[in-house]
């Protein structure tokens, strides 16, 4: 069995998706950010980082990283066809997309709607936000750009790198300004919002 710790809205999204597509046995520990949960010495113990998802596995290893947890259930549960395994003329391409988001676009998320931690400056938050929407809509830019030559983020079919992206799109600032930029983004994401074990999903977390 695994357990996830998770909230709904969060980047617990993803690796949820992987759960359902691979028919695991797991279930939700829902831990309430807006009360702090994610702070409490409990949930410390767990993850010290305070963030969410944290996932532990049948055999009692905890993983975190939403990337990293959506790789290693590609891999563990390959018969979902989400993770282009070595060998597959796609897997470069899944695994560059797969950090690339995670590194980048994740990333400006938290500044973007978290930027007071990103600045020293009582004035600066402000700035820092601005910054990370610019950075997010350039690296949305390349994605579209890359999608103009490929069906999906890894060439041939749908990825976990495809479910990632819908999830970072959901969370843009300005939905309307993404999906006017970017279509072929959010041609992706509709044709992801469309697959069954997404919809289960996003009925737990709303993120469109
Ligand atoms: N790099 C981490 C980022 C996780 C993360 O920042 N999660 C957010 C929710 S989407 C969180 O825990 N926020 C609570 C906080 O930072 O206070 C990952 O990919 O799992």
């Amino acid at each position: 069995m695994y357990t996830i710790y998770t909230a709904p809205g969060t980047g617990g999204f993803a690796p949820e998706t992987m759960l359902e597509a691979g028919n695991a046995r797991w279930k939700r520990e829902i831990i309430d950010t807006e009360k702090d949960e994610h702070r409490s010495a409990g949930y410390l113990a767990i993850n010290p980082a305070a963030q969410l998802p944290a996932l532990i596995l049948p055999d009692g290893q905890l993983m975190t990283e939403s990337a990293a947890i959506c790789l290693f259930l590609g891999d563990a549960h390959r018969g979902t066809g989400l993770a282009p395994q070595p060998g597959d003329s796609s897997r470069p391409l899944y695994l560059r997309w797969m950090i690339y988001l995670s590194a980048v676009i994740y990333e400006a998320d938290l500044r973007c709607y978290y930027s007071d931690r990103y600045t020293s400056d009582a004035q600066g938050a402000d700035a820092v936000r601005s910054c990370a929407v610019d950075q997010m809509n350039a690296a949305f830019a390349i994605i579209d750009e890359h999608l103009s030559r490929h069906e999906w983020l890894a060439d041939k079919a749908m990825s976990a790198a495809d479910i990632y992206m819908a999830m970072l799109a959901s969370w843009h600032p300005d939905i309307a300004a993404l999906k006017q930029a970017c279509p072929r983004v959010a041609d992706v994401w509709n044709k992801v919002a469309k697959v069954d074990f997404v919809k289960k999903t996003n009925d737990f977390h709303k993120l469109w």
